[in-house]
């Protein structure tokens, strides 16, 4: 080689160097390479199925016959085509529910599908499922519940060798798994069974099974619990959370959980458990109470928008199959999905960014789909604008953003501004975190240009992807108050208008459209829609039974917002609700004698004053003699899950005065009653509709 070509290699080389501008540190802690896939995955599916899916329950007692297992028509090529066709990347299956059967035939328990006359004990829903991922090109995971009512050696440091080789049995054999779920709820009462927990060696046995498994619980390590069963993650997600001193069942706060630390010490993102039914497991009565397009939109938003992983429930029923109302459900999401982000309208613009750190970080970086180009500001940069100027006005109503989160999460405020005619900048949005991904909801608005204004950053912010869409189906679905007097007050949030039925029927253009309140005394299935240019919302439901009107509380006289009608809306003075003290019993006199044929109770928003967990019910026609209709029964999963709990009596009993007994409560501290209420005999009490 000739000296000048040597020279000419070595100046190239340097240049080269010289252009290469050294990435941004990672700032705090950064997730492992399997929790930034996990993250990427953004939508899974959740299976709970077992015993209650036959016995009607939401947890068993542990002592229902491994013969109550008996699916029809068990199908899960079916679960994973449905799940593949909504666009989701994985599935988990309650493996282990709480009552402690076990889908698979694990050596370690007496309680297992091969105890069960189904399929003459040779069946095994985890290899079934767990090929069908395989074959369909999905993620499988596996949820075990720690807390076990069937197995005899629960409360005792037995037990963790039972667990562990159930945990070694279920991740040892079926393949690759990408999540393992533990459930941190456990309803043993005061006297019931204490567990020990050995959560590192637990751990321990998951990563020997599975060295790329997310570990979820209240408190990861891999994965955290959102903090609520509703939907939705914090406006403020971090990924990052404090973890010391706390374990699964012994959790930080539930805001805490919902929102993570900003500068928590581990990686331990938020997912968003939920399901697209009322409860977890499979019941033909709620069959009507499927979550609506726009209810799965909300929470689309709510989770994946807002830094969090989805995980969506949809349970499989007696035949073994995920039924027709939920998989068309799913259809209509994954649909409503394609077509909100299938154009993204900040292709085409010209990016500025305020700083940039070197070459190979541009804001172009920011317009394109490879993960890991990104635009990234110099070392010292803690504020920054990127400006999108489009060549003609373009319409939008969602700004999507994303962190390049391998490098840790940094944003903590931001803004959103859009270009007016007058060149002038107007805000539209103000908000937090960004983290993995941000869909801010803004509304439509047409416009030159936009900027994006990174008020404060933790350290340099480094963003892989802005994006921009208008979705022109999401139209929230009204919403509905119906008072004491049974005065039905209608609301939309966007301009439009507003079209309902009363008879639970699907509302269209040709049904009565709302003008004003009106009155239903009695009880009534309103279903309501919004139509907005052309566009309807889905419709959103409301099942009634007799408006409160003549419903008098008797006892204690502070808790008339229990009988009040309304749901509690988190108002600190309780004006919609009640707080009732330790071992008070809540009285009510409903005005004349009625035919029951069961009740309700609500807690206060999001569990506020704590829940009433263990409970008597009693009813009578001269509060003087009582029958006691249920006696110490929970409302089970009430913590996690605080909404409204409907419970039947089976028959008609003709009363005219309700009673309900606190056995338990959360905090052992009272209770708070957001409402509380009776059902009728619908075919004896008639809805009554009065227009004002
Ligand atoms: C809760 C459980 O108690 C529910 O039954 C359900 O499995 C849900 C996913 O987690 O904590």
């Amino acid at each position: 080689m000739k000296l000048s070509d040597i020279l000419t290699m070595l100046c190239c080389a340097a240049v080269v160097t010289a252009c290469q501008t050294p990435p941004p540190a990672a700032f705090g802690p950064v997730p492992t390479p399997e929790q930034v896939a996990w993250q990427r995955m953004e939508t899974n599916l959740f299976v709970h199925f077992g015993p209650n899916t036959f016995t009607d329950s939401e947890w068993g007692d542990g002592t229902e016959s491994a013969d109550v297992f008996q699916p029809t028509a068990l199908d899960c090529r079916q679960w994973a085509a449905i799940a593949s066709a909504a666009g989701m990347k994985g599935i988990i299956l309650t493996a282990k529910h709480h009552d402690g059967f076990c889908l698979w035939p694990n050596p370690a328990s007496r309680h297992t599908v091969a105890q069960s006359s189904w399929r003459d004990g040779k069946g095994d829903v985890l290899r079934e499922l767990s090929d069908a991922c395989r074959e369909a090109g999905l993620k499988f995971g596996i949820y075990i519940s720690p807390w076990d009512r069937n197995d005899p050696a629960y409360g005792t440091a037995e037990y963790n060798d039972v667990f562990t080789a159930t945990l070694r049995s279920a991740l040892g054999s079926y393949g690759e798994v990408y999540e393992q779920w533990f459930d941190g709820a456990c309803g043993e009462g005061p006297n019931g069974k204490r567990q020990v927990y050995d959560w590192n060696r637990y751990h321990e046995t998951v990563y020997a099974c599975q060295p790329g498994a997310v570990i979820f619980s209240d408190v990861g390590p891999g994965c955290r619990w959102v903090g609520n069963e509703a939907g939705f993650a914090g406006r403020t997600c971090w990924s990052r959370l404090d973890t010391t001193g706390y374990a699964p069942g012994r959790s930080p706060a539930l805001d805490t959980l919902n929102c993570g630390n900003m500068l928590g010490e581990a990686w331990v993102p938020a997912e968003t458990d939920v399901s697209i039914r009322p409860g977890w497991f499979y019941r033909a009565s709620e069959d009507g109470q499927v979550k609506s397009l726009a209810e799965l939109l909300t929470i689309y938003y709510n989770s994946v928008g807002r830094n969090s992983l989805l995980l969506l429930n949809v349970p499989a029923d007696r035949r073994g199959l995920i039924c027709a109302v939920d998989s068309a459900r799913l259809m209509e999401f994954r649909a409503a999905l394609d077509e909100i982000f299938a154009e993204d309208l900040a292709q085409g613009a010209r990016i500025e960014a305020s700083d940039v750190r070197g070459r190979g970080y541009g804001a172009e970086n920011l317009l394109n789909d490879d993960y890991d180009s990104c635009w990234a500001a110099a070392d010292e940069v803690r504020s920054a604008t990127l400006t999108l100027r489009f060549p003609e006005a373009r319409s939008f109503n969602r700004v999507m953003l994303q962190e390049y989160i391998p490098l840790g999460q940094r944003i903590a405020a931001f803004r959103i501004e859009t270009l007016d005619d007058d060149g002038s900048w107007r805000e539209v949005a103000r908000e937090t975190t960004v983290g993995y991904k941000r869909i801010v909801r803004i509304d439509r608005v047409t416009t030159r240009g936009l900027r994006v204004v990174i008020d404060r950053s933790l350290a340099t912010p480094v963003l892989n992807r802005l994006a921009l869409y208008d979705d022109r189906i999401f139209i929230e679905a009204p919403a509905a108050v119906r008072d004491k007097q049974g005065r039905v007050t209608l609301t939309a949030a966007e301009p439009g208008e507003i079209y309902y039925t009363l008879d639970g029927s699907q509302p269209t253009t040709s049904s009565a459209r709302y003008a004003e309140p009106f009155t239903v005394t009695g009880p009534c299935r309103l279903a309501a829609i919004v139509v907005s240019e052309g566009r309807t919302s889905a419709p959103a439901r409301w099942d009634w039974d007799l408006a409160p009107r003549d419903f008098r509380v008797v006892g204690p006289a502070s808790a008339a917002g229990a009988v009040d009608g309304l749901t509690d809306n988190g108002d600190e003075a309780c004006s919609r609700g009640a707080r009732l003290a330790e071992g008070e019993a809540l009285t009510v006199d409903l005005g004349r004698t009625l035919p029951l044929t069961g009740f309700f109770y609500e807690p206060l928003l999001a569990g506020r004053g704590g829940c009433l967990i263990d409970y008597d019910l009693a009813v009578s026609t001269d509060a003087r003699q009582w029958t006691t209709l249920r006696e110490n029964v929970s409302f089970d999963n009430i913590v996690n899950n605080p909404v409204r709990r409907t419970v039947g009596f089976g028959r008609t009993v003709e009363a005219r005065y309700v009673r309900l007994v606190p056995r338990r409560t959360q905090s052992g501290e009272g209770y708070g009653v957001g409402e509380f209420g009776v059902l009728t005999d619908r075919s004896r009490i008639p809805c009554v509709l009065s227009e004002e």
